[in-house]
């Protein structure tokens, strides 16, 4: 298959409420999408890098950069029979993971659509539905947080992720637990601790959380193993994992139990596959991350968590989590036991809402050969 042109886009979308991790606080999205032409058809996918090199350096200015003088011109007009002839001719670029899976999941998309099967059967997957859980981002008051999560767990979510930071972590974590002794909690730091916090950190241990996610910074493989010994917390990794061979050296390291894969972080579903291959011989489970997707990247997400290997649940939380009106058709809704169906159309399997798209873009830009 062919990619005749691609067309980038930004737009602008207003979350319902604004996210704050350790990062920083977000109020708007500005998605950044590509529409592929392939044999006259168009193939959509979503670009998942942020406004700000926050959680990574990739940025919604840095990866329409790459894609338009690098990735797109090396991959424009070329017959491609797999996606791994897509990845072989992005090799030369060095990292810049987000753009490259852009392409590489829209053009993963068309493969499956062309062998007539919904991406997840494409992909080798075994569920119909998904389990999902939130991400529930740093509040201002105890109150708040509590009544997000009483407000989740109504809608009927199974599993509680808490962003916490330096200040916002015991104390949070006791007031829940005080609250929901029982519910499946967990806590992602997005590399807000070093190494000294060890003893800090290990007082998580008494909250029986499912795991503790990226404490450390994204390189800190080693320390993360050394936290890993001091600690009885599973460490799932996500911002250090930006490849195969990452996951493989952070298990042979045991800098972590768990990995969070997200397929825009490592590149793309080929590279999410083998690192879900290698932690399933290592016997650690994987699950789905999320990036405050619109419904296109939403659908890559669920479409990789029916591989068997993810067998903890998501942040694939349903369309109306984030957005007022989500981009694609039908949305993403909650099922019960806190599920996402799989949808079985061919291909990505939503169909894109292009009127709402056009209104919503604030740039846009054709490359062709
Ligand atoms: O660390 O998992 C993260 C959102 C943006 C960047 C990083 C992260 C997140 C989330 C939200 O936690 C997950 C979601 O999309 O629901
Ligand atoms: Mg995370």
């Amino acid at each position: 298959m062919k990619i005749d042109a691609v067309e980038l886009r930004v737009l602008k979308m207003r979350l319902l409420k604004p996210f704050r991790t350790s990062f920083g606080v977000q109020q708007d999205r500005y998605p950044l999408l590509v529409r592929l032409e392939i044999d006259g058809r168009s193939q959509w996918g979503e670009c998942v890098a942020g406004e700000g090199p926050w959680y990574s350096y990739e940025t919604v200015e840095t990866a329409w950069q790459i894609l338009k003088g690098y990735l797109l011109p090396a991959v424009i007009g070329r017959d491609l029979v797999n996606a791994e002839a897509l990845e072989t001719l992005f090799a030369p670029v060095r990292g810049h993971h987000m753009a490259k899976a852009a392409i590489e999941m829209a053009f993963t998309a068309a493969l499956a659509e062309h062998a007539r099967k919904p991406l997840a059967k494409f992909l080798g997957g075994v569920r119909d539905r998904v389990e999902t859980g939130v991400s529930i981002g740093i509040q201002s008051t105890v109150d708040e947080l509590l009544d997000n999560i009483g407000a989740s767990l109504a809608q009927g979510y199974r599993r509680i992720k808490v962003k916490i930071e330096p200040g916002w972590d015991v104390m949070a974590l006791g007031a829940i637990r005080e609250q929901y002794p029982e519910i499946t909690l967990m806590a992602d730091a997005n590399a807000a601790y070093g190494l000294d916090d060890a003893d800090h950190l290990a007082q998580l241990d008494r909250f029986g959380l499912l795991m503790l996610e990226q404490p450390l910074a994204a390189g800190d493989l080693v320390d993360h193993a050394a936290l890993q010994r001091q600690m009885r917390t599973p460490i799932c990794l996500d911002e250090s994992i930006e490849s195969a061979r990452d996951a493989r050296q952070a298990l042979e390291l045991g800098a972590c139990q768990v990995i969070n894969i997200k397929p825009g972080r490592v590149g793309g579903f080929a590279e999410s596959r083998r690192i879900h291959d290698i932690a399933a011989n290592a016997g650690v489970p994987v699950w789905c991350g999320g990036m405050l997707e619109t419904g296109i990247g939403r659908a890559c997400n669920v479409a990789l968590a029916t591989l068997p290997n993810f067998r903890l649940p998501g942040d694939i939380s349903a369309s109306d989590r984030y957005w007022a009106e989500d981009i694609i058709e039908p949305p993403f809704t909650l099922q019960r036991g806190g599920t996402v169906s799989v949808p079985t159309r061919w291909g990505l399997g939503v169909r894109v809402k292009v009127d709402l798209v056009e209104r919503l873009t604030v740039r846009r830009e054709m490359i062709s050969a």
